[in-house]
């Protein structure tokens, strides 16, 4: 790198000294360059106290500018200043227009940022800082716009031409072009603006807003993907009819447009009314994906659909308040999916990935505040901890407001601030001023890092009939912040008596929110006449790390008493993990395993249980995740906790060998595949159980799940049973299947994208030859997201005994990606950069393998912003 990249300071914020009134664009689309037309109209900002501040335009180094104008004339030299990424005029009249035509190359884009071709067709990405990439302009989202796009290019390659908002004109030219001028009405950043030209398809539908309005609905893809498109234009029916129900948000636009695109950075983009999705985020007909995907775009076609209040409407004042839009968002669209699905499922699985990756992120180098004070490069952000533990903290407030003062909140909100780029702050300003409810305390939470922990103890105290909670709160240090002052924490909680009943609390009711606010506290509960069991973090209340001597006994109790399917399921996670724990501390002084009977008695009982909700058997009797019991540990010892894990999946698996398959048989129902939410329960405990009988290692199971694969008629049945023989060890069946499934769905890239993770993620031996010989198949691209992601982020992510190699060759091939990614898309090399970054969390051999390769990408000349910011963090 020429330069040590700049670090941007949220202290440093200043207001923009321009405003931009209005923005007319004019995209000359062709094969070998394309031109845009700017045309601004400018007004100084009243707001800006430096009268002859000077107007600050960002510019990508590689834009090249053909012309520049002011009010028609062009600037005298003195007055244009190119530094970097910006662009300076100076010397600026109080209003003028500017006009600007700049040449860009989006056929050779590799960074998937600004404009781009994927697989032929034009697509735009413009959040965080991609409009800069396409033209000058002051790219921050508090500079707010009105567009108006005009779209030109070749007619027959090129039929269909789209941006934000509606049509209102279009044309043909000479030479075969044509086109589309497009004028969105809503004033808004850059960063929502979006361009697609290319040969798609669509399908359409409509939706009656609650004031009568009707709204077209229309999903774009290639031709090939349209029989696909069903299940988005129902999720996105039912997200806009759930957002005017239960926060009183309508649509806004005459048109809602999704594009499908195979070559996307990230999930999906909320451009206002022309929201651009990644194929495996919209795609879904039941022959070609499975649930899980299913369910992720029913969530993603919500999620992009509720931006457009929580992020378009009222969008965000600096990259720092990134979680103001998207841990709200994230926070709507769970809410949605528990009202759509299950609501204790969704919840298991949302803890499920917090308590791993979030928590992971927050002990690790990169360890931020949701809102953070500095960055070097804003997509380094779009984090775990921005998202998830920010749709935490949204969920925190409104547990502590209820419903209905939530609802009050969220009204005021929009409305004070409907067309405005605010912040964090004014979110909760919002909500406290609609609910009366002091939230001063519990704004630690936007800006103080690290995960929270609860240690508790208990008393009872027979003579005054006394019940008392200790409650005592810390957080660990995380990069800059030292010292943390306590969090305000709502705590919900049940108490359980020896026969399994619940206990009325001080509220009178069965289960109470206490409010942690000290280093230490006490809550006494009265009129209790025997110790009672807790049932502590109900509904997981806040994002911590709760310490409890439970007994296993007491938790074999929970699971079979508690009212609260979240807490049943995670008494069940807490045994687990005590019965791992102690056979992988034992694992390293080669004590034998034996698995305590207790584990296999709870898991007897759940399966025997009739009329249990099927989706949380499987919840229970799966086993805590490799990727959980390594956040767990003090010392990750990968080998120790993948040999209990299959010790104990073994074990259980032969001494319930009748259940598994008396329940597989029960399930293995021949009807049509539907993805509600009872169909996908059936199929994941059928599954789960097929699984365990697998583990057996009896031929005939393995035969169990061939018949399963080749007579399944969907997805999730077949990518189980192919994924459970070919990981068995029976390599030739393996391989066999393999073949066969390819040679089904070669012309099926999302099809295609599961047969190579089922191979990145084989934890037999050689599994890296493998997916460095997959690298050369003409199903690997290296310029497609997905499909790094599907073969090299599924290695190094969830094949912990191979990436994690003795010889550090994992880690020597991970860097090796880097390296190459590290020109061509910065975004991506610097996400599957992770791994490696957590090296302080392994032993000595390991720890010093790791560190040497993060160093040697250190090293590298021309490191991007994404990767320096990344590897700098992590080695100190
Ligand atoms: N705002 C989108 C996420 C997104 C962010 C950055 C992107 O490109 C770098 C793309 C999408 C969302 O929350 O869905
Ligand atoms: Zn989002």
């Amino acid at each position: 790198m020429s330069q040590e990249p700049k670090v941007i300071y949220l202290k440093d914020y200043t207001v923009p000294s321009f405003l931009i009134e209005s923005t007319e664009l004019r995209f000359e689309l062709f094969e070998e360059e394309t031109i845009v037309h700017a045309e601004l109209k400018v007004k100084r900002n009243p707001a800006c106290e430096k009268s002859a501040a000077s107007l600050e335009l960002f510019g990508h180094e590689e834009l090249e500018l053909i012309e520049l104008t002011i009010d028609g004339a062009a600037l005298d030299e003195k007055s244009v200043q190119r530094e970097g990424e910006l662009l300076i005029l100076s010397s600026l009249p109080e209003t003028f227009v500017l006009k600007s035509s700049t040449r860009i190359h989006p056929e050779t884009n590799t960074a998937l940022e600004g404009l781009y071709k994927s697989d032929g067709m034009f697509c735009t990405q413009c959040e965080a800082e991609g409009f800069r990439r396409i033209t000058f302009f002051p790219d921050r989202p508090d500079v707010m716009s009105v567009f108006r796009t005009t779209v030109e290019a070749d007619k027959k390659r090129y039929p269909v031409l789209l941006s934000n908002g509606n049509p209102v004109k279009t044309g043909e030219n000479a030479e075969g072009r044509h086109w589309v001028t497009w004028e969105d009405p809503f004033p808004k950043p850059a960063y929502l603006f979006a361009l697609v030209a290319g040969d798609l398809k669509c399908i359409e539908d409509s939706f009656t807003t609650m004031s009568g309005r009707e709204v077209k609905l229309v999903i774009y893809a290639e031709e090939k993907d349209l029989d696909k498109l069903d299940y988005a234009m129902l999720s996105l029916q039912k997200s806009m009819k759930w957002d005017e129900e239960v926060y009183g948000r309508e649509y806004d636009l005459d048109i809602y447009m999704i594009v499908a695109v195979d070559f996307f950075n990230m999930g999906a983009m909320e451009n206002k009314g022309l929201n651009i999705f990644n194929t495996s985020c919209v795609l879904a007909n039941p022959k070609t994906t499975t649930d899980a995907s299913f369910q992720r775009v029913e969530g993603v076609v919500a999620h992009e659909y509720f931006h457009n209040w929580s992020g378009n409407r009222v969008t965000c004042r600096d990259w720092f308040q990134l979680s103001l839009k998207e841990g709200f968002t994230v926070f709507r669209d769970a809410e949605f999916s528990a009202d759509m699905n299950s609501r204790t499922v969704k919840r298991v699985e949302d803890v499920s990935l917090l308590r791993t990756a979030q928590f992971a992120e927050d002990a690790g180098p990169m360890a931020h505040p949701i809102r953070p004070d500095s960055f070097i490069e804003i997509s380094n952000f779009y984090t775990m901890t921005v998202y998830e533990k920010g749709a935490e903290v949204v969920r925190m407030i409104h547990t502590l407001l209820g419903p209905e003062l939530f609802r009050k909140g969220s009204d005021l909100y929009f409305e004070r601030h409907d067309g405005q780029a605010v912040t964090t702050e004014d979110f909760v300003q919002a909500m406290e001023d609609a609910s009366g409810k002091d939230l001063g305390q519990f704004r630690a939470w936007y800006h103080q890092a690290g995960t929270p922990e609860l240690h508790i103890t208990d008393e009872f105290d027979g003579q005054k009939e006394e019940y008392r909670l200790t409650v005592r709160q810390t957080c660990p240090a995380t990069p800059g912040q030292d010292k943390k002052t306590p969090f305000q924490i709502p705590l919900s909680v049940g108490l359980l008596d020896q026969e399994g009943n619940e206990l009325r609390l001080t509220n009178g009711e069965y289960s109470e929110v206490l409010e942690v606010t000290e280093a230490e506290q006490t809550f006494v509960f009265k009129g209790i006449n025997a110790k009672p069991v807790p049932s502590l973090l109900r509904g997981f209340s806040a994002p911590v790390k709760l310490h409890y001597a439970y007994q296993r006994d007491e938790l074999m109790f929970l699971m079979a008493n508690d009212t609260d399917g979240f807490s049943r399921w995670d008494a069940a996670q807490k045994l687990g993990v005590d019965i791992m724990q102690e056979l992988i501390g034992g694992y390293s002084v080669d004590r034998p395993m034996a698995l305590d009977s207790r584990l296999i008695a709870a898991y007897r009982a759940v399966l025997e249980a009739d009329g249990l909700d099927k989706a949380m058997v499987s919840k229970v009797l799966t086993l805590p995740s490799q990727a959980y019991l390594s956040e767990l540990s003090e010392v990750i010892d990968v080998d120790a906790i993948h040999n209990v894990r299959e010790f104990i999946r073994k074990k259980l698996a032969f001494e319930l060998e009748p259940l598994f398959l008396k329940r597989y048989q029960e399930n293995n129902l021949e009807v049509d595949y539907s993805p509600d939410a009872d169909s996908i329960a059936r199929r994941s405990l059928k599954n789960l159980c097929l699984s365990y009988l697998v583990a057996t290692q009896k031929t005939e199971y393995l035969q169990l799940a061939k018949e399963q694969y080749a007579q399944s008629d969907n997805m999730t049945d077949m990518q189980s049973a192919l994924a459970l023989v070919a990981h068995s060890d029976d390599k030739v069946a393996g391989a066999e299947l393999l073949d066969d499934f390819y040679a089904q769905w070669k012309d099926e890239s999302l099809v295609v994208n599961l047969w190579l993770s089922i191979q990145a993620a084989d934890p037999s031996e050689g599994a890296l030859a493998r997916v460095e010989s997959l690298m050369h198949h003409p199903a690997f691209d290296a310029k497609n997201p997905n499909k790094l992601r599907s073969l090299i982020s599924v290695f190094c992510a969830q094949n912990p005994v191979n990436f994690h190699a003795k010889d550090g060759s994992g880690y020597q091939f991970l860097a090796d990606r880097i390296i190459e990614l590290n020109a061509q898309n910065p975004q991506i090399a610097s996400r599957m950069l992770t791994p490696l970054t957590r090296w302080k969390k392994y032993a000595a051999d390991r720890q010093v393998l790791m560190r040497a390769q993060l160093e040697r990408i250190h090293q590298c000349d021309d490191l991007s912003k994404d990767v320096f910011e990344v590897v700098s963090k992590s080695l100190v």
